[in-house]
């Protein structure tokens, strides 16, 4: 009964559907077995609004207003110049231009740092054309990687494969970056060898250009296959060292701008075509950054990129010196999803070198265009913003990333511990230094996160840790640092500490990667393909990709493909309606193909009756829909 043409669907045959929808999405099949779409969707929102969300709570919200651009411009960006030039030649055009270049982190560290990377494909999509001609004298858009993948699936019911075959088709002239956290892929912890690098080929065949690789601990072994990977597809790599501590600072003893130097040539000369200086607390001050740069500039061939965060409020300052002592490429945000956790704002930045030799040739009228798009828009996420109102200099005392900082603090907040929020955070920065002084980025902030907050209710610190922990069993993240499961720490691991945390279990001092066995990609096919698809259509290239997902994030991909199942494509909703649903009387119109609207109104909902039912009234076009949900509450 389930075996429907798909080609002859109605969505597919309006061509409303993006080319690469029938290929990627399990959905399409799951949606024509599906008897009546309007009903999933009504069955949706009505949970939403009866399980999830006080509708009447709900806050006025404008609908998606695209930014407006000219569709006739020809436009000639810097993916046309790699294409033309390859990576290597289109690089090394780069060392030699005057103008500073930009990455607009818009669509992935941005939305990450600021509201929990809960922006939807539907948003960015809304904003890629624009960007694409307005991002023409750029370097790339990083629209893809690092949280993104894993909260596409879990928040917002949507696959982040899609997301990235749409951003491709609808910036064509722009490069498009990824992040990568090396061994752990676009995950928390170090995979097989086989998932990072099929991963990476199919990121690279599916649309990304530039591949940014990064190890959470700078532990450079970690960093040598994903790097070889990614240069074997043709695209761009750029390898990045986080920065930690304060290279001025004349007690520095371990992070110096020795040790970034020699990093940065050890990546230079696994050949990377740029390299990266990811700042991800927002760390490095300006007359810091002036000297890193310079010197970096001095020592290396390749163009050199400065990835800072603007928690501390001193964020353009520190990109201006940068670009003063000659750096290539700097990360920032459009203005209106900028500073504060987020990068620091490429409105400011491009007035600050306006006329200057480092002008970017960014237009500002441009920039404000898609300023506004994003600013109308942010109201909707804004239940999932950090709260963070003015910058926090603290930042430069913890070291807490941005994104961590909010989520800490929510942590915190759910354990009712809120009060003790500076004692928390004083405990992270003496984790730190009991985890001998590490770097801190996903995944090992994790670990020193969770280290932090088991100190704080075992009554542990630094004076008594070495006595009082040692009966106790410490929190999974931190028993598998100290076996070496994410790595080996710069100057190794605190013996005595790892002692105790371990029990006398032996950790590993060499690659995880080369400890794990292969994922078994064939076994999670089968199980796929008995468990969710309702058709055997399905092509190889795709069922691959849901593999590769599955094998990072099993109960993550089996609970999307559930959500699909229960209430079918949910990404073409207005976002305001996709988290709030509907208020009483309200009107939201679902565009399922071209010319085929649904317009969907909520009119009421009835009280519980006997077994906890509601009974919904919905109009669609006019006609009354009746949906019966269950009220869990
Ligand atoms: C990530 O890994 O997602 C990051 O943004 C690290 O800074
Ligand atoms: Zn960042």
């Amino acid at each position: 009964p389930f075996l429907i043409n798909v080609l002859n669907h109605e969505t597919f045959k309006s061509g409303e559907c993006y080319t690469t929808f029938i290929e990627d999405t399990p959905e399409l099949f799951l949606f024509a077995a599906s008897q009546d779409r309007a009903t999933k969707i009504l069955e949706f929102l009505g949970n939403k609004m009866v399980n999830e969300q006080k509708a009447e709570e709900k806050p006025f919200f404008e609908d998606r207003v695209l930014p407006k651009y000219d569709k006739k411009k020809e436009i000639y960006g810097a993916r046309d110049e790699f294409l033309k030039l390859g990576a290597e030649g289109y690089t090394q055009k780069i060392l030699n231009d005057k103008k500073l270049y930009v990455t607009d982190t818009t669509m992935r560290d941005a939305q990450q740092s600021l509201m929990a990377t809960r922006m939807r494909t539907k948003d960015l999509a809304g904003a890629a054309k624009a960007s694409n001609q307005y991002m023409a004298n750029a370097f790339s858009m990083e629209a893809w990687g690092g949280a993104t993948y894993d909260t596409s699936y879990r928040f917002l019911k949507e696959s982040p494969w899609v997301r990235l075959a749409l951003l491709r088709e609808r910036m064509p002239n722009t490069l498009i970056q990824m992040l990568l956290r090396a061994s752990n892929a676009v995950g928390y912890k170090n995979y097989p060898d086989n998932v990072v690098t099929t991963f990476i080929e199919e990121a690279a065949s599916r649309g990304v250009d530039v591949f940014r690789i990064f190890d959470s601990l700078n532990w450079v072994e970690n960093m040598k296959l994903p790097i070889e990977t990614a240069l074997k597809t043709g695209k761009i790599v750029e390898g990045a060292i986080c920065y930690t501590g304060d290279i001025l600072n004349p007690d520095e003893t371990k992070y110096t701008l020795d040790y970034y130097v020699k990093k940065a040539k050890e990546l230079e000369s696994l050949g990377c075509h740029i390299f990266t200086i990811k700042d991800m607390a927002g760390l490095v001050k300006p007359y810091a950054a002036e000297k890193l740069i310079r010197t970096l500039k001095e020592e290396l061939n390749i163009p050199v990129n400065l990835h800072t965060h603007d928690s501390t409020g001193n964020g353009v300052s520190t990109l201006l010196k940068a670009a003063e002592a000659g750096v290539d490429i700097v990360d920032c945000a459009i203005g209106s999803m900028s500073s504060m956790t987020s990068n620091p704002s490429m409105n400011s930045l491009a007035e600050a070198l306006r006329g200057s030799e480092r002008d970017t040739g960014l237009i500002p009228d441009e920039l404000t265009e898609l300023s506004q798009y994003y600013e109308r828009l942010r109201p909707v996420y804004k239940q999932f913003e950090s709260g963070m109102d003015a910058p926090n200099t603290e930042i430069y005392k913890y070291e807490i990333p941005g994104g961590q900082y909010s989520n800490l603090l929510a942590q915190v907040k759910e354990m009712g511990a809120a009060e003790d929020f500076e004692e928390i955070k004083s405990l992270y920065k003496d984790a730190n230094d009991l985890l001998g002084n590490i770097v801190k980025v996903t995944p090992s902030s994790k670990v020193v996160g969770d280290f932090a907050i088991f100190m704080f209710k075992n009554g542990l610190t630094k004076e008594n840790i070495l006595t009082e922990g040692k009966g106790l069993s410490y929190p999974d993240s931190v028993v598998e640092y100290f076996e070496g499961m994410i790595g080996q720490p710069e100057g190794g691991f605190p013996k005595e500490l790892q002692d105790i945390v371990l029990k006398g279990k032996e950790p590993i001092t060499v690659r995880p990667g080369s400890l794990i066995p292969p994922e078994d990609f064939d076994q999670i096919k089968k199980g796929l393909k008995e468990f969710f698809y309702v058709d055997t259509m399905e092509d190889e290239k795709t069922l691959h990709r849901k593999a590769i997902s599955y094998a990072m994030y099993p109960k993550v991909y089996e609970d999307y493909c559930r959500h699909f199942e229960a209430y079918n494509d949910v990404t073409r909703l207005e976002s305001h309606v996709y988290f709030y649903g509907l208020r009483k009387g309200e009107e939201t119109t679902l565009t399922i193909g071209e010319g085929k609207d649904l317009i969907i109104k909520f009119v009421d909902m009835s009280e519980p009756d006997e077994n906890g039912y509601r009974l919904l009234e919905f109009e669609v076009n006019g006609s009354m829909r009746e949906v019966k949900i269950l009220d869990r509450n």
